[in-house]
């Protein structure tokens, strides 16, 4: 496949931007590839510098709930970019955005926007840290919140990739408050409230991981965790950037029936543009500057041609009926195509589904952990994700992220990437 304008711009990148990308999981190292610089997007569908197109399951990390170039979400950009873009003024368009989300997660009683994930996932463990008083956090092992530096310790998505999921630069005083567990064992987090009686602020948990690859909690195990931290007095901090109103209107939290005491939310809620949030109880929200001593703060927080993306998004999302059964149901269509694939063609390996997000694991044993997605072939998954570029199909560029759907996928499109992928494997086992 010709690359050459995508080499030589990524060449002209990297003599004035590090790694020549502005986020790694962008460089396709992983997958042996030069990054694939794009033009252009439409619907389902890519347009790269070469003029390949691809049908595409990134949608930029997930943020793409409606496909690109969203008639709707276009014009609130174009209409709300007529009148300014940022003020450093409350508008109302962060008001209009704040009473969609609440009004689809009532867990978020109280919301503050930021303007990436990161900056909700580490003001949400401040919060909770000033809350409570407590000093130390719980995570899991292959989930990635951020690139806040008490999230860098054995962190998912493109810090595993890179092969530094404890990075260099974050302090060990800070890595002293970050207690790291194996996703779905519940023994682990009774082990670690009995070790720290009255210390940790926060379990911060992706109820559904998808950045270590999809992994899906066991049947009660995000009910566990609501039942520990209740008991403990720590913040249960639902990471929500990747599954909120991806999975379910209501998110992860709506699937399972849990209520956690505080949510994250990026992506989605602004419609492709930098938008994030974080929010929950009102009692805990009440910490927060100005109303209490919890600092935080930012510029371009609740930027209002963000928050005109993420109004008419949402406002889709609220009156599409069937989004996310459509969703639900290619998703099922694509993975048990893709499920049989693998088994038509001897290889062995797991298509893990929830909602509009998926993975693929080439693995012989099931996963339920990182370590179980660390065994899986990671030279299989390379050549695969290039077998299906070849075929018009751009997947996540790496076996520790998650696929998505968007409202612009459709059976067809499905039923052909089905078929790309069958002729990739076919293409893979008879290849030298
Ligand atoms: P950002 O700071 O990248 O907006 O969000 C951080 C974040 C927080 N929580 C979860 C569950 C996330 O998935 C993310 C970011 N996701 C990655 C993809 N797995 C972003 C892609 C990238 O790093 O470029």
């Amino acid at each position: 496949m010709k690359l050459e304008r995508s080499i030589g711009a990524f060449a002209r990148a990297r003599n004035v931007i590090a790694g020549g990308v502005n986020s790694p999981v962008r460089a396709l190292g992983s997958v042996g590839l030069s990054p694939i610089f794009m033009k252009s997007g439409a619907g389902a569908m890519l347009y790269d510098l070469d003029g390949h197109e691809y049908l595409d399951y990134l949608m930029s990390w997930g943020a793409l709930l409606l496909g690109h170039a969203h008639p709707a979400v276009t014009r609130a950009i174009v209409n709300a970019a007529a009148s300014g873009t940022s003020f450093g003024t409350p508008t109302e368009l962060e008001t209009q955005l704040a009473e969609l989300i609440v009004s689809m997660m009532p867990s978020i009683e109280r919301l503050r926007f930021v303007s990436s994930g990161t900056e909700a996932t580490l003001s949400a463990v401040r919060l909770a840290r000033g809350y409570t008083g407590r000093s130390k956090i719980v995570k899991f092992a292959g989930c990635y919140h951020g690139h806040g530096d008490s999230f860098l310790i054995e962190a998912g998505s493109g810090a595993l990739t890179a092969g530094v999921p404890n990075s260099p630069g974050v302090t060990e005083g800070v890595a002293a408050d970050t207690i790291v567990l194996p996703f779905n064992d519940v023994a682990a987090v009774e082990a670690a409230f009995d070790a720290n009686p009255a210390a940790i602020a926060a379990l911060i948990v992706e109820p559904y991981p998808g950045n270590m690859g999809l992994v899906l909690p066991r049947a009660g195990y995000l009910a566990e965790l609501r039942e520990l931290c209740t008991q403990h007095g720590t913040v249960l901090i639902f990471d929500e950037v990747m599954t909120g109103f991806r999975v379910a209107r209501g998110g992860a939290q709506a699937r399972e029936g849990i209520r956690p005491d505080l949510t994250t939310l990026g992506k989605v809620i602004g419609g492709g543009l930098p938008a994030a949030a974080f929010g929950g109880r009102v009692e805990i929200m009440a910490a927060l500057a100005p109303d209490g001593p919890v600092y935080q703060a930012g510029t371009l927080s609740g930027n209002p041609i963000a928050m005109a993306a993420g109004i008419a998004t949402l406002g889709v999302v609220a009156q599409d009926a069937t989004l996310y059964e459509r969703l639900e149901t290619i998703g099922l269509r694509l993975t048990a195509g893709l499920k049989a694939g693998l088994d038509r063609n001897g290889v062995p390996g797991f298509v893990h589904c929830a909602g509009g997000m998926f993975s693929i694991f080439f693995t012989p044993e099931e996963v339920r952990d990182l370590r179980g997605a660390q065994a899986a072939d990671r030279r299989l998954f390379a050549k695969y994700f290039g077998a299906m570029l070849e075929h018009g199909v751009y997947f996540a560029p790496s076996p520790f992220e998650s696929n998505f759907l968007c409202a612009a996928h459709t059976t067809a499109e499905i039923d052909r990437t089905v078929a790309a992928s069958d002729s990739a494997l076919a293409e893979l086992r008879t290849a030298p």
